[in-house]
């Protein structure tokens, strides 16, 4: 039986919480196939981050190409891309397999800070994202980050509108930063909107956003719809923080590698 491919571009965390390595445990968790490209090496544990160092776009192509020029690749999700180069060199490479599947999905998290708040994107993220951006199928910023994204709006409908004047076709602004005992998850696109609702779980985690935008790249490989995958993504990541488990004081890892079973 062939698995379908999910090529992720993402920052590894040594901690085993977030980036490349929830992705990776996600992805395969959901029966789809991860292949790992690094865009940064990080230096972090499950609370803080210590230092990202992005590696050269050169290096980034090269995993990439070898993959792709082998392996079938049914979607893309790109999580830290490190800087302006390694954004441009996925964008391109992203353009080079539409030539190929025009329908190519690629779900872009466009990550700024941890949990925690610490820095992950370097330079100015709006201009380093832009060429992600505009091509992204799915774009999932957490509420701080859809404010940045959008240039300061302050209203989820009309932060969506500036997100998807930029090209991208769908947003799902995710509400867990907001202070309130449920969470609610906005998806817009052209001329349609849901919203859902899930209760806040008690703690920290690390990782849930990687694990939520991963979620959604695997179950479009598998074939759901947008609406479809975006649920079934929340759900599973739901499950997973129900059952997060603690590696030492603070953010809880989510509990990925576990049969998940659609409520
Ligand atoms: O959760 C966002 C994220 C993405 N990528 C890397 C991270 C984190 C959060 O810590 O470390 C590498």
């Amino acid at each position: 039986m062939k698995r379908p491919s999910v090529l992720v571009f993402a920052g590894s965390d040594p901690s085993g919480g977030a980036g490349l390595q929830a992705d990776v445990q996600t992805i395969a968790a959901l029966g789809a196939h991860p292949l790992s490209v690094v865009t940064s090496l990080t230096v972090q544990d499950n609370d803080r981050v210590y230092a990202v160092h992005p590696i050269p776009s050169a290096l980034l192509r090269q995993q990439a190409q070898a993959l792709i020029d082998k392996i079938d690749i049914s979607a893309v999700k790109v999580g830290i891309v490190g800087n302006r180069a390694n954004a441009e060199a996925i964008a391109e490479i992203v353009i080079q397999l539409r030539n190929r599947n025009p329908e190519l999905p690629l779900v872009l998290d466009p990550v700024l800070a941890s949990g925690h708040g610490d820095a992950l994107a370097i330079d100015d993220a709006v201009k380093t994202l832009e060429p992600l951006s505009s091509i992204a199928t799915l774009v999932t910023p957490n509420l701080p980050e859809a404010t940045v994204l959008s240039g300061g709006d302050r209203r989820s409908d009309s932060q969506a509108e500036v997100l998807l004047s930029k090209g991208c076709s769908h947003v799902l602004i995710k509400g867990g930063h907001a202070h309130d005992d449920k969470i609610v998850n906005r998806w817009f696109t052209n001329g349609e909107f849901r919203s859902w609702t899930w209760p806040r779980l008690p703690g920290t985690f690390h990782g849930s956003g990687c694990t939520l935008a991963s979620a959604v790249a695997a179950f479009l490989a598998l074939g759901k719809s947008m609406p479809d995958a975006i649920e079934d993504a929340q759900a599973y990541t739901h499950q997973a923080l129900e059952h997060a488990y603690a590696v030492a004081d603070g953010q809880r890892i989510p509990s990925r590698p576990r049969p998940y079973t659609r409520p």
